[in-house]
């Protein structure tokens, strides 16, 4: 008789676990194919540039990063300091490029020796400690605004030293950025 009873409340254990288990792993997949559907999710990280010996010429570096389930294409960025380029290095000669891709659930790395933002007739030359406000697009979605710290000239990104600092300004910019950055333009141009 006793043997019979706790029987019978293993069986009813079991069932409800593998009610739970099913449940959790359904919830698991279905938000993981959502996420695919909604398209390129894109924050950037490590941006700087290297305050330039010329008066006329700049370079810039970032990483894109798309946690979404689709690719992203880079096809302009725009500055108020000057014309940007998108510029790729082909056995040490750079040239410049329609566009760039962040792939899904990757991400595209702009870093010195390799792809770059080349900045053109400069309007201003940028000075270490100030930022320069770039602007990002990206076919079919909204373009994303980045301040590129302005670092030292011999800078180079050792390990990540500088990811907390590029973060903060990559993930809660998206819109307030524009009143600073004109106002400081308008100090430093005369
Ligand atoms: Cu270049």
């Amino acid at each position: 008789m006793r043997s019979g009873r706790q029987w019978r409340r293993g069986v009813g254990a079991g069932a409800v676990l593998l009610a739970g288990a099913l449940t959790l792993a359904g919830c698991g997949s279905g938000s993981g194919s959502d996420s695919g559907a909604t398209g390129p999710e894109l924050s950037v990280s490590g941006a700087y540039m290297p305050q330039p010996v010329s008066d006329s010429m700049a370079a810039g570096f970032l990483t894109v990063s798309n946690k979404g389930g689709e690719q992203a294409d880079l096809v302009s960025v725009t500055s108020d300091i000057g014309e940007v380029t998108m510029h790729e290095t082909v056995d040490g000669a750079m040239r410049a490029v329609e566009s760039l891709p962040v792939p899904a659930d990757g991400e595209l790395e702009l870093a010195s020796g390799g792809n770059h933002l080349m900045f053109e007739k400069l309007t201003r030359k940028p000075l270490e400690g100030e930022k320069v406000a770039v602007k990002l697009h990206f076919a079919g979605i909204s373009p994303v605004d980045v301040e590129i710290p302005v670092k030292a000239a011999t800078y180079t990104p050792a390990a990540d030293q500088s990811s907390d600092q590029s973060s903060d300004h990559s993930s809660g910019t998206s819109s307030g950025t524009s009143s600073g950055t004109s106002s400081s333009v308008h100090s430093s141009g005369h």
